[in-house]
């Protein structure tokens, strides 16, 4: 059926920006925007959206051809539905003109700044959250305040001349993947201003807000068949369309400077006075599980979540993880059946027309570990319960890191510390030392460091990776 642009439903008239999103994704464009554009078009407010991407010109070039308007697609196991997105009215790219960025930030009509800049974009250390001063980009942004480059710079500069013009400061709302997103960002952002004026922090320790939340929705990477299939189906060439699940959530902290926000709640969000019980949950329950099938899956020949979870030796092992290593020690938020919570997961892996790539999904695995994997292990490790599935993703993401699969192949492996990695499987070819290597990686195992235990196990489930291969070790795993 062709559908053209017209038959798509319409955000109606541009709302007036009162919010700046940095990193301009595909899971702002179909998550936060869907939850923005349904808030004002329940309840008003000058709530639209100037996006910025910190990195490269390539959202801004395909979004501003098509008057930044582009399609989200929802993709359901067996039928698709087409949105059209009015939301953002302009988009900057912040390496072309900071100061630009800057001012836009700084601007009164501005309260509330969120931000999807990938694990990695917080320039944190992820076992601890704190600031890494010596990375490049912090290090450059301490040196330059007025032309930064990372997202912590912006803020800090834009904040600052807040403060100079008697301004309130705006809300920031971390929308990534990281546990207590709000208050590690908070940590960092306090970091970097009291390196650079500790008036500045002190101010905005008190008037600034830092709200944590919980995300939700599986938006995979549009590939250009998706794009060729939406000509097809509406006769429009959409190169920033989004591909989306029908499933999504958004759970915040309902912490705003002044109480100003859009009302969320009214598209559906959840505002709470504790985000924790729901964050732990989704990022160990469905992060820990998408993070193992990504690793061991792709190593088993795997290319998406869905062909992982068809094969039935990936879905028992997902079970397993669920059922024996990871609800037993999960307090769910109050109300909350956590085996139904999975069962329901599975059904949104299963789901045939999201093609959500395990090599993407494997991408950053130094900054996602600890919250999808490592903490869970750790306080299995403290109740005394064996996790032996989860101690196999991990030696599966220590063999992927290597760089080649299990064929030999080399792998584009895509990590902060993919060079650091890279290489340290094949030195050492005894499980103990080779075990010893990848803890020695702080910034990721620093939380296991007081658990000696770990060791012996993680050099086991090496050792049967190298002998069984990552199907045959999942096999062994859910045998025992
Ligand atoms: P994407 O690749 O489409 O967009 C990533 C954005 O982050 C781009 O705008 C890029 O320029 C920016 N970025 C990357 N590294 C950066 C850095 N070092 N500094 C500043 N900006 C940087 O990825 P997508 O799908 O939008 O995901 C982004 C984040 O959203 C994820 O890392 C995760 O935290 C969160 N998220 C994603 C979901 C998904 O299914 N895609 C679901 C739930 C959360
Ligand atoms: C995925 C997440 O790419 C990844 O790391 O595990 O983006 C996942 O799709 C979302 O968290 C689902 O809400």
């Amino acid at each position: 059926m062709r559908l053209s642009a017209r038959d798509l439903p319409r955000g109606g008239k541009r709302p007036v920006p009162g919010i700046i999103h940095l990193g301009l994704g595909a899971f702002f464009r179909a998550h936060v925007a869907t939850y923005l554009a349904d808030a004002i078009a329940e309840s008003g407010g000058d709530w639209g959206v100037i996006g910025a991407s910190l990195q490269s010109p390539a959202t801004r070039d395909k979004l501003a051809p098509q008057d930044n308007v582009y399609i989200a697609v929802e993709l359901g196991p067996k039928d698709r539905d087409y949105r059209l997105m009015d939301l953002i009215s302009d988009v900057v790219v912040a390496p072309e003109d900071p100061g630009h960025l800057i001012g836009l930030m700084a601007a009164p009509a501005i309260r509330l700044v969120t931000l999807t800049v990938t694990e990695k974009g917080y320039c944190h250390e992820p076992a601890t959250g704190r600031l890494m001063t010596d990375h490049p980009v912090i290090a450059h942004d301490f040196a330059h305040p007025d032309s930064p480059r990372s997202a912590i710079g912006f803020l800090v500069s834009a904040l600052d001349q807040r403060r100079r013009n008697g301004q309130r400061p705006f809300t920031m709302l971390s929308c990534d993947n990281l546990p207590e997103n709000g208050r590690v960002l908070r940590g960092l952002v306090l970091e970097f201003a009291g390196a650079l004026d500790p008036d500045l922090a002190r101010w905005i320790e008190t008037e600034a807000r830092f709200p944590c939340c919980m995300v939700d929705r599986i938006v995979p990477a549009t590939t250009e068949d998706d794009i060729a299939a939406v000509v097809e189906a509406t006769g429009r060439l959409d190169l920033a369309l989004v591909m989306h699940e029908p499933f999504r959530q958004w759970v915040i902290e309902d912490d705003f400077v002044d109480g100003d926000r859009p009302n969320l709640a009214a598209a559906g969000a959840e505002m709470v006075a504790d985000v924790s019980p729901f964050e732990a949950m989704k990022l160990r329950c469905l992060n820990g599980t998408h993070s193992t099938l990504a690793y061991l899956g792709y190593l088993a020949g795997h290319a998406t979540i869905h062909d992982a979870v068809s094969d039935p030796v990936f879905e028992r092992l997902c079970r397993r993880l669920w059922r024996d290593e990871i609800i037993p020690i999960l307090i769910p938020p109050q109300g909350t059946d956590l085996t139904a919570y999975a069962e329901a997961l599975l059904e949104r892996y299963r789901n045939p027309a999201i093609r959500h790539a395990t090599w993407q999904i494997a991408m950053d695995g130094s900054q996602k570990l600890p919250q999808r994997i490592l903490g869970t292990i750790a306080d299995n490790l403290r109740a005394e319960r064996p996790c032996p599935a989860l101690t196999l993703a991990v030696a599966g993401w220590m063999k992927y890191v290597s760089g080649y699969d299990e064929a030999g192949r080399e792998i584009d492996v895509r990590d902060p510390l993919a060079d650091r990695l890279r290489g340290i499987w094949q030195a050492h070819p005894d499980p103990e030392t080779r075990a010893d290597a990848y803890l020695a990686q702080g910034t990721v195992f620093g939380m296991l460091a007081g658990q000696p235990g770990f060791r012996a196990d993680l050099a086991r489930a090496c050792a049967e990776l190298d002998i069984y291969g990552a199907r045959g070790a999942a096999e062994r795993v859910r045998g025992r």
